[in-house]
């Protein structure tokens, strides 16, 4: 298991240079040392947990049809988003709207869709971050099979010239209960495809906890497909990243796939449909709280002198502009013309 910053209590930073860092190094992994990327880190989990919190305040007025929160889980979804090469796809499931925000999505486009306004307006080739699938992971085997693609230009000399390119694949511990995660897993170890597994184990799959429905912890599943399986906490911005750019760099230079576990809490219900008080035993969401990632990198960067008071408004204020523009936009979005969504079956509508 990799951890690097032990939690919010005072005095008990590590610091980049610390012991805990020591331990992570004999593990081959290298934390971020790159100051500006630990800002921008912040940057954007701040905006992601106000982005989360606007979408369920508009599907709560009627604005949405349907909001899935990804507060609790920003470390995980930016700590691996910054690890990606501009050239990486990205292939998520329905909650990586942190992860979006990263890619350079419009967040309009991520609301446009939960409003109903849109069937998923980014563009994936631009953005390499492809379509939100509701569907529990199909996401895995369209993965496996664009890495394999990869792969094959690559071995035929079709692959452009540039960067090599890794595919990341985002999922839930829910998911690794479906068949088509499985499926994907054996046959890109079989093959050795350019991929990353990236399980954000946020304890629950709507109302099921994962000790019921799985006999094992997801990340030790992968020494039985063939390939390397890590369990990171996913609460710590550094050790995330550091994981993932050690597996994306793997996956780059032919050594195949790694399953990296991010070990995570998601804070909010499993949608704006839900109702997490129904089945969560006591305490656990304080517990987890405790344990919080923006407070937990806010603590590092203070403790090592990475910001000031000046960035720190900077970043409010920009968090504020942002749901403001959001909170103009989405109502006014029209709806779609009748007939959009046989456009692409019918091409005469
Ligand atoms: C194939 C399929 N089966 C069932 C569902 C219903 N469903 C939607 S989300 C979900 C739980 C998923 O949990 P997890 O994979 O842990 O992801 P999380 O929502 O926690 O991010 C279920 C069962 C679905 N969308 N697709
Ligand atoms: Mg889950």
């Amino acid at each position: 298991m990799v951890r690097m910053l032990p939690g919010v209590a005072a005095g008990d930073e590590p610091g980049r240079d610390g012991a805990a860092d020591d331990e992570v190094g004999r593990l081959g992994y290298r934390p971020a040392a790159d100051d500006a990327l630990l800002r921008r880190a912040y940057q954007a989990m701040v905006l992601a947990r106000r982005l989360d919190a606007e979408g369920m305040a508009l599907q709560r007025q009627g604005e949405l049809g349907l909001w899935t929160p990804s507060s609790g889980q920003e470390a995980a979804q930016v700590g691996s988003a910054l690890a990606l090469w501009p050239g990486d796809h990205v292939f998520p499931s329905y909650r990586e709207h942190a992860v979006a925000l990263v890619r350079g999505v419009d967040p309009l486009d991520l609301f446009s869709l939960f409003r109903g306004a849109d069937f998923g307006g980014w563009d994936p080739a631009a953005l390499r971050f492809h379509l939100y699938t509701l569907v529990l992971a199909t996401q895995t085997l369209h993965a496996t099979g664009y890495a394999r693609g990869l792969q094959l230009e690559r071995k035929l000399g079709l692959a452009p010239t540039g960067d090599p390119e890794a595919v990341l694949v985002y999922f839930g511990d829910g998911a690794v209960s479906e068949g088509d995660t499985s499926e994907a897993l054996a046959w890109a170890a079989l093959d050795g495809v350019p991929l990353v597994f990236f399980c954000q184990n946020n304890q629950w799959a709507i109302s099921t906890p994962v000790a019921r429905q799985s006999a094992t912890p997801p990340h030790q599943r992968a020494a039985g497909f063939g390939m390397p399986g890590v369990l990171v906490d996913g609460n710590d911005l550094l050790a995330v990243h550091a994981v993932t750019r050690a597996a994306l760099d793997r996956a780059r230079s032919g050594g195949g796939p790694t399953f990296i576990e991010a070990h995570t809490y998601r804070i909010g219900g499993h949608s704006s449909a839900d109702d997490p008080t129904r089945y969560r035993p006591p305490g656990e969401l304080e517990t987890w709280r405790a344990h919080d990632p923006i407070a937990r990198l806010l603590a590092h960067l203070t403790a090592n002198g990475l910001v000031d008071r000046a960035f720190l408004d900077e970043t409010e204020r920009a968090a504020e502009a942002l749901v403001t523009h959001v909170r103009a936009a989405v109502p006014a979005m029209p709806d779609p013309p009748a007939g959009r969504i046989t456009r692409h079956v019918h091409p005469t509508d």
